[in-house]
């Protein structure tokens, strides 16, 4: 065995297979190390915020799931019932999972390129641990494409995906952390070492001409041959943390608002609304998207209330609702893809509603719309998310009658809700007890 790998090391191949192939002097232990700490820190906050999300979106309801993503199985044993305060709580935690996970793709490239002569180490295989080690770093690398563009391609509102979104980036997320955590094992040690191991205003000060490089380590990623520096370590460094920068100024606008929605160029959500008014706000999916028809949302519009036993729904019109207690409330609509808006909803507490739908205590209720078709016709919300006094169906926004596109004749309003359980058009509220 020994003598056929010593063969196959003889036999190493021409090009990037030899190591005077690599000769930025910028590539090092220290530059592999400071971007795995980057990426440490934010992959980690990435799972974290990844995790949370996934509960807020298919949150335990008193025994009853709200998603049919099939058997998140023992991947699912943190879920919990989701609160519904802090009301921003959703909104904070998609934004940051949505601007970091953006602002991380320069530092995954740069981190991709600083090792790049380590994909052409040869031997291939050394020994059976190392062998394993080299197929972790495939589930690794693939496992991080594979989520940053299923995450990409989901902000930018294009569906692609033969499976759910969600179905394909929760469990890509675990194979991919699981990856991780094997990486970190091993390669934890070297890197605290690589890190100590170097004066950091050696490696940072002056420009390309000052710019020395690292010295060379059993890794195999300082060059042997070293060419001089074009750019210096600090301008690399500056090229990365400037592009994460850029990607964070062209999308956070869509999360907080203000002049930078201006400026959300690839946050397509940053701005899209009907125009000035009460309900210049964004619109996710419109009316006319979800074959919401005119007759529907008229005056014949009805909203029906069921609860368990009954068998004659209780049916109101809006004007019978817009006679009931109306309460007004300043809360977060956050959407899964990242955007979000505070907007002044006023309409009937939806624990109201169960009451006269005979269910004081409800644990869940099932809220349909207009909607026949497609995704989020339909959603579930807990009983705690019923109980609470801000929770809505809402009639009117800034004091204006809700437009056609942001749900018109009522819409559910929860505090801490994830958009998509936002439900828009509503028809029919079955309470469960
Ligand atoms: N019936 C129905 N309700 C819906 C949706 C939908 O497609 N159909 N989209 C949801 C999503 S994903 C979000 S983020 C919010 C957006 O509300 P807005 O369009 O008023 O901003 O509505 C939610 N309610
Ligand atoms: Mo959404």
């Amino acid at each position: 065995m020994r003598e056929l790998l010593r063969r196959v090391g003889d036999l190493r191949p021409p090009g990037p297979f030899r190591r005077t192939f690599w000769k930025s002097p910028l590539r090092g232990m220290w530059l592999t190390s400071f971007l795995g700490l980057v990426l440490l820190i934010g992959l980690t906050t990435l799972f974290v915020t990844g995790l949370v999300s996934y509960a807020a979106y298919k949150p335990r309801l008193g025994g009853q799931f709200n998603d049919p993503t099939p058997g998140a199985g023992i991947l699912g044993f943190y879920i919990f019932e989701w609160p519904t305060d802090p009301p921003w709580l959703y909104q904070l935690n998609q934004g940051i999972h949505v601007v970091l996970g953006l602002a991380l793709v320069p530092v995954v490239l740069a981190k991709l390129w600083s090792v790049i002569p380590k994909f052409f180490a040869w031997p291939p295989v050394e020994s059976p641990a190392q062998a394993l080690e080299r197929a972790s770093l495939f589930l690794l690398v693939g496992g991080a494409f594979f989520e940053f563009i299923t995450g990409i391609i989901n902000i930018q509102y294009w569906y692609a995906f033969p499976v759910g979104f969600y179905t394909a980036h929760f469990y890509g997320a675990w194979v991919f952390v699981g990856a991780l955590f094997v990486h970190v094992v091993v390669r934890f040690g070297r890197m605290v070492k690589a890190l100590r191991g170097q004066r950091w205003r050696d490696l940072l000060g002056g420009g390309p001409a000052g710019t020395r490089p690292e010295p060379p380590d059993e890794q195999g990623l300082a060059p042997v041959e070293p060419a001089p520096a074009t750019l210096s370590r600090r301008g690399l460094l500056g090229v990365v943390g400037g592009s994460s920068l850029l990607l964070v100024v062209m999308s956070i606008g869509q999360s907080i608002g203000g002049p930078l929605r201006q400026v959300a160029l690839l946050a397509p959500r940053g701005g899209w609304t009907e125009g000035p008014g009460p309900n210049d706000f964004v619109i996710n999916k419109t009316a006319a998207a979800r074959g919401i028809r005119a007759e529907d949302v008229g005056p014949a519009w009805r909203l029906e209330l069921r609860g368990p036993g009954s068998t004659d729904p209780i049916v109101l019109d809006r004007g019978q609702l817009l006679a009931m207690a109306l309460h007004t409330e300043r809360i977060p609509l956050a959407c899964v893809e990242g955007w979000s808006t505070v907007q002044t909803w006023t309409g009937v507490r939806l624990k109201d509603l169960a009451a006269l739908a005979g269910v004081e205590r409800p644990s869940s209720v099932h809220v349909e719309s207009l909607q026949r078709t497609g995704a989020f016709r339909s959603a579930n919300l807990g009983g705690n998310q019923v109980m609470d006094e801000r929770s809505l169906l809402a009639l009117r926004v800034n004091g204006a009658d809700l437009s056609l596109d942001h749900g018109f004749p009522a819409r559910i309003i929860v505090p801490n809700n994830p958009g998509v359980h936002n439900t828009k058009w509503v028809a029919r509220l079955t309470f469960r007890a």
